[in-house]
C-alpha cells in the first residue's frame, strides 16, 4: 500500500525547498511531517518516539540552517527520520530499516546531509567539535555546525569529555539538549535532576528572562557584525554566568530552556543563536511521541514498538496455536531473580537498558541491588569491578556491540585483577534492521585475546540459565563472558532446573561420520536443522556443541580432529579471530591437518536487514550449512544427488 505524504510535503525534495516556504506554513510542514512519520513506521517499523518529538526541531534546523554546507549531527540518529525525510529520502522512507534499503541511523554513505554515522550515542559533540575546528582551520568562517543530543545520551561520560573541550576550543558550534527527560526508560541520574531543578527554578528562570529581553533587543542582521555579537554575547556572559550552571561553568554559553514544540519560536531563536560565536548550548523541553497520545504516555513501550494499527494504537502480535520459546533477554532477566534469591552476593548493573536486557526484573524485585547507571557503559563494567572487590557478585549486562565502549574497563579493572565479574553481552551476533552499529560481530575476538577470561554462548535457553547459574559459584576466580543472541531462543519449556557445568567443557551432540560441525551459541541450532536436512540426503555429519571459546574443550577437540578428516565451524561473530581461528590455533597448535571451514560473520561490513536474511547473506543459516556441507563432501555424496 503506497503511502502518500501531505500536500506540503510533497513538495519538498530538499531544505532548500523548505525554505521556499513562508515561516507560517511551518506549522503544516511540522503536522505533515509527523503524520507521515507515523503512516510509515505503524506499517513498516522502527524507532517511533524520538522522532515524533523532534518534529519541530528537525523542521527548523533545516529552515534556518545552511545544511548540509552547515554540518548538523544526530546523537544517536534514532529520531532522525524527519531528517531523512525532508533531506530527500521522503519516497525512500518506507524502506527504512529493510534490507537493502534506508539505514534506520544517520549514515555518511547514504546522503551528504548526513554528516556523521551513528548508532551509538553520545558522540555527536565531539565529531561537531571536529567538524567546526576543522571550519575554523581552513577559514570557512560562515560555516556552523550544530550538534543534537538527547538527555539520555548527555549522561555518557564522551560527551561531558567533548564539552570541557568545547569550553575552551573557540569555535562557533551550537549543542542542542533535547531534553524530553527519558531514554529508551525513565532518565536516571543527577543530571536528570539537575535538568529538571534549572527547568523549574525561579532565581535561574529570572536571569534567563532578562538576557533573553536583551536578546530581543540586539540588532541582529546584516549591519550587526561577529565582532559585534561577541562583545554584546561577552557582556551577557555576565548575567548568566554562574557556576550553579554546568555549562557555564564549562565555559558553554547556556541558553533556555525554551518549548521545542514551538517551531516559530524555534526559528528565532535558532536566528539569533547563529550569530552569536563560541560554543553555546540551547536547552529545549520537549515530549518523546509528541502528537501520538499513546506514544506520549508509554514511553518506554512506543520507542520501537514494532508494527501497529495507527488508529487504535494496537500492536501487531503473531499469534502462534503452540507455546513459543522466550526471548533469550526475558530469560536471563528472571533467572538472574531467581539467582539473586539464592545468593544474597549477587548484584545486577545495566547502563540504560533495563528494558532491552529484562534487568529490569530484577530492578522492580530488588531495587537495592539493581541499577540503570544510564549511557556509561565504561563506568558500568569499572562500577561492576569495585562491587567485585567487595565479595559481589555483579552480572552487568550490557550489549555486545557497546560493550565495544567498555573494552579498556574489562581489561584493566576486571581482567588485570581477576575480578569475577559476570559479563553478559546481550545482542550478540548479528542484529538485524539496526545494522553495523548495532551488530554484535567482535566480542568473541576482542575478549578471547584477553588472558584467563571464561568466555561461554549458550546453544538455548537451559544452557543459558546452568551458564548464569556456574558464573555466580564461589569457585568461579575470572571474569565470566556469556554472550546470546537478540530473539527467541528454541525451549518453549524454558524453566529447566539450574546445574553447573564444568568450565571449559563442550557437549557431543551428535556423532556422525567424515565431517563433523563444531558450532558455538544459538548458531548450534542452524546446524542441527542443517543436520536432519542432510539426512535426507544421505549424509550424517557429526555435531558439537564447543560452548566455550575460553578456555576451549581440548579433549573433545582431540576427539573431533581425530574422529572426523573434515571439520566446520559455527558461530555468531566475525570470523577474524573468532572461535573458528580458535579452532585453527588448537589444530596448529597440536600439528592438525584436517580440512577445515569457518563460517560465521565474514571480514567485511554486514549491513541491516532480518536476522534471517543477514545469517542467510553470510553462509551460516541452515542452507548455509548444509551447502557448505555437500561442498566439503563432494567426493563422498553419491553422484545421483548432483544430477
Ligand atoms: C553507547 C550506547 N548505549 C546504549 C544505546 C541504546 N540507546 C539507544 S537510544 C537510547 C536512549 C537515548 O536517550 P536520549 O538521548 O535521551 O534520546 P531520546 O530517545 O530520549 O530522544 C539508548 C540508551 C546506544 N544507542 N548507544
Amino acid at each position: 500500500m503506497e503511502i502518500i505524504p501531505g500536500p506540503l510535503l510533497k513538495t519538498i525534495n530538499s531544505p532548500a525547498d523548505l525554505k521556499l516556504l513562508p515561516r507560517e506554513k511551518l506549522h503544516q510542514v511540522c503536522d505533515e511531517l509527523r503524520q507521515y512519520i507515523i503512516d510509515v513506521v505503524s506499517v513498516h517499523g522502527g524507532h517511533f518516539g524520538a522522532s515524533l518529538g523532534v518534529v519541530e526541531l528537525t523542521t527548523a534546523l533545516h529552515y534556518v540552517y545552511n545544511t548540509p554546507y552547515d554540518q548538523l549531527v544526530w546523537d544517536v540518529g534514532h529520531q532522525a527520520y524527519g531528517h531523512k525525510i525532508l533531506t530527500g529520502r521522503r519516497d525512500n522512507f518506507p524502506t527504512n530499516r529493510k534490507y537493502h534499503g534506508l539505514s534506520g541511523f544517520p549514515k555518511r554513505s547514504e546522503s551528504e546531509y548526513d554528516t556523521f554515522g551513528v548508532g551509538h550515542s553520545s558522540t555527536s559533540i565531539s565529531a561537531a567539535l571536529g567538524m567546526a575546528m576543522a571550519a575554523k582551520y581552513k577559514g570557512e568562517k560562515d560555516r556552523q555546525t550544530v550538534a543534537v543530543i538527547g538527555d539520555g545520551s548527555m549522561t555518557a561520560g564522551m560527551a561531558f569529555e567533548a564539552m570541557n573541550h568545547a569550553g575552551v576550543a573557540n569555535t562557533d558550534m551550537l549543542i542542542i539538549l533535547n531534553d524530553n527527560g527519558i531514554g529508551i526508560d525513565p532518565a536516571v541520574g543527577a543530571l536528570k535532576e539537575y535538568l529538571t531543578d534549572i527547568t523549574t527554578s525561579p532565581t535561574y528562570n529570572k536571569v534567563k528572562d532578562d538576557v533573553w529581553k536583551l536578546m530581543g533587543k540586539l540588532p541582529v542582521g546584516k549591519n550587526f557584525t561577529r565582532a559585534m555579537a561577541h562583545k554584546v554575547a561577552e557582556g551577557m556572559k555576565g548575567m548568566v554566568t554562574s557556576s550553579s550552571n554546568l555549562f557555564e561553568a564549562l565555559k558553554i554559553r547556556y541558553f533556555g530552556p525554551i518549548d521545542g514544540h514551538n517551531v516559530a519560536k524555534l526559528v528565532d531563536t535558532l536566528k539569533d543563536l547563529r550569530e552569536i560565536p563560541g560554543p553555546k548550548i540551547l536547552h529545549i523541553i520537549t515530549t518523546k511521541g509528541k502528537g501520538y497520545a499513546l506514544a506520549e504516555k508509554d514511553q518506554t513501550k512506543w520507542h520501537a514498538p514494532g508494527l501497529f494499527d495507527k488508529v487504535t494504537g494496537e500492536i501487531v502480535r503473531k499469534v502462534y496455536d503452540t507455546p513459543q520459546p522466550p526471548k533469550y533477554q526475558d530469560v536471563f532477566g528472571h533467572t538472574l531473580v531467581e539467582l539473586a534469591g539464592l545468593n544474597k552476593k549477587i548484584m545486577g548493573i545495566t547502563p540504560a537498558m533495563p528494558s532491552g536486557s529484562s534487568m529490569k526484573f530484577m530492578m522492580e524485585k530488588m531495587p537495592d541491588r539493581a541499577f540503570d547507571v544510564g549511557i556509561c557503559e565504561q563506568h558500568a563494567v569499572t562500577l561492576s569491578a569495585g562491587l567485585a572487590t567487595q565479595g559481589l557478585r555483579v552480572f552487568c549486562n550490557i550489549y555486545s556491540s557497546f560493550m565495544q565502549r567498555a573494552y579498556d574497563q574489562v581489561v584493566h579493572d576486571v581482567a588485570i585483577q581477576k575480578l569475577p565479574v559476570v559479563l553478559c553481552l546481550d545482542r550478540a551476533g548479528l542484529v538485524g534492521d539496526d545494522g553495523p552499529t548495532h551488530h554484535g560481530c567482535y566480542d568473541i575476538a576482542y575478549f578471547r585475546c584477553i588472558p584467563d577470561m571464561i568466555i561461554s554462548s549458550p546453544m538455548n535457553e537451559s544452557e543459558l540459565r546452568n551458564l548464569m547459574y556456574t558464573s555466580q559459584l564461589d569457585t568461579i576466580a575470572y571474569p565470566f563472558v556469556i554472550r546470546y543472541p537478540r530473539g527467541e531462543g528454541v525451549m518453549p519449556e524454558w524453566k529447566t532446573e539450574m546445574k553447573e557445568i564444568t568450565i571449559g567443557t563442550g557437549r557431543k551432540l551428535k556423532e556422525g561420520d567424515d565431517l563433523v560441525i563444531l558450532s558455538l551459541g544459538h548458531p548450534g541450532n542452524f546446524a542441527a536443522a542443517a543436520i536432519r536436512d542432510l539426512k535426507r540426503e544421505g549424509l550424517n555429519p557429526g555435531h558439537y556443541d564447543m560452548r566455550f571459546v575460553k578456555p576451549l574443550d581440548e579433549a573433545l577437540l582431540h576427539d573431533a580432529c581425530k574422529r572426523y578428516g573434515k571439520i566446520i565451524t559455527v558461530e555468531d561473530g566475525t570470523v577474524t579471530g573468532g572461535f573458528g581461528s580458535a579452532i585453527l590455533e588448537f589444530m596448529a597448535k597440536h600439528g592438525y591437518k584436517n580440512e577445515v571451514r569457518i563460517l560465521g560473520i565474514p571480514d567485511r561490513l554486514v549491513e541491516h536487514g532480518t536476522p534471517k536474511e543477514l545469517h542467510h547473506e553470510c553462509g551460516y543459516d541452515a542452507e548455509g550449512i548444509r551447502n557448505t556441507v555437500l561442498e566439503m563432501m563432494k567426493g563422498k555424496v553419491s553422484v545421483e544427488l548432483y544430477s
